[in-house]
């Protein structure tokens, strides 16, 4: 009987990470921190003898990965002595003409779907039937709904079904209906794609990533452990799951908002207030300065001097807008140059397009210092 199983996926293996800054540097830690969560799942599955680990789909980045990446993971799935791993691929990792899957010699405990219509694999030593499928193309705009109808569940045994799809979606994406999946009565049915972890009412989950992989995907990631308790006169099944969190930096995002009033050190300190100086050294952040700057405060070296305060920081500008006061601006500058290029630029009718030629030219003026 199956009394725990594992569900992960979306490991995004071999993905090359690029960062805004010293994308080089961090790049190699993050893909070294991706490594580290994969190792320590088996690891997990391996100590609390999981006898279960379902992989739903985009365990690679792309068709394209470095063999010696799927190399890695099938050695990897080979040192687990009581786990049995059943795999579905997704749109990342697709069993094409290229599929990544024949890069590498699987281990006998390793089960790969490799159809893009449902089929199922029963173990019978878990009492447990799986059905899956997988992607043998980079998109689907229909769920392969005649092969799903045609699943015929036993009762005795603790059914799961796997699918890497969209949940309501209407793209490319494996559309996927839920009340249609639902419908058919399986005991758990786990879910690979959607990159936030989510557990919904009647067993069904997508796992999430179990890093997050950008600044997109915040909040908690780990992996899904269902826990199955059975009624062995009747074959009930009751399953429970919780997220196992993995360690890793996070990603941050805050958007500080600028007056005109802040000088260079109230902004630094604004930023550095966004979090507690462990978090900082911790996660990743990305700042981003809103409102209105005095246009006399450059900001072309705020990232570097705020790096030492930070494990990663990137700041972002653009919603920043120079506080200028135009009409004064033409009323002090009436009989000179500026004043006739700035009155030049009235001519145009769009009062939009006016409006941000004078802010461009008057930032590029204060720019070049012919406004100090
Ligand atoms: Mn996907």
């Amino acid at each position: 009987m199956l009394t725990t199983f594992i569900h992960t996926g979306d490991f995004h293996l071999g993905r090359p990470f690029t960062f805004k800054q010293q994308g080089n540097y961090y790049g190699k830690n993050k893909r070294k921190e991706l490594w580290a969560a994969f190792e320590f799942t088996i690891q997990f599955a391996n100590e609390m003898k999981i006898p279960l680990l379902l992989i739903t789909g985009d365990l690679f980045d792309s068709v394209n990965v470095l063999s010696m990446d799927v190399k890695r993971v099938a050695e990897a799935f080979g040192t687990l002595t009581e786990t049995q791993v059943v795999i579905i691929t997704g749109n990342h990792d697709y069993h094409g003409d290229n599929s990544p899957y024949n890069k590498a010699v699987w281990p006998k405990n390793v089960y790969i779907f490799k159809k893009d219509t449902f089929r199922s694999v029963y173990i019978e030593g878990l009492n447990t039937e799986i059905f899956g499928m997988s992607w043998v193309k980079n998109e689907y705009r229909e769920f392969p709904e005649r092969s799903f109808n045609a699943i015929k569940l036993q009762d005795t045994r603790y059914n799961i079904l796997m699918v890497h799809g969209e949940v309501g979606g209407q793209g490319s994406y494996l559309p996927l209906d839920l009340k249609l999946l639902e419908s058919k009565g399986f005991n758990a049915i786990v879910l690979g794609h959607i990159h936030k972890p989510g557990m919904a009412p009647g067993n069904v989950a997508y796992c999430g990533s179990p890093v997050p992989l950008n600044f997109g995907e915040t909040g908690d990631h780990g992996f899904l452990v269902s826990r199955i308790k059975t009624d062995y006169e009747n074959y009930q099944f009751h399953t429970t799951n919780g997220l196992n969190p993995i360690a890793s930096r996070g990603y941050q995002k805050r958007d500080i908002p600028i007056t005109p009033e802040h000088s260079y050190n109230d902004i630094i300190e604004k930023v550095l207030n966004c979090d507690t100086k462990e978090n900082r050294r911790q996660d990743f952040y990305r700042i981003c300065l809103t409102g209105f700057i005095d246009p006399e405060i450059q900001l072309d070296w705020i990232n570097e001097d705020l790096e030492d305060e930070f494990y990663y920081v990137e700041t972002d500008t653009s919603q920043l807008e120079l506080e200028i006061d135009i009409e004064q601006l033409l009323a002090e500058n009436q009989n000179n140059e500026l004043g006739q290029f700035l009155k030049a630029l009235e001519n145009i009718v769009d009062p939009e397009v006016r409006k941000k030629a004078m802010i461009y030219s008057i930032e590029a003026m204060v720019g070049e210092g012919v406004l100090r």
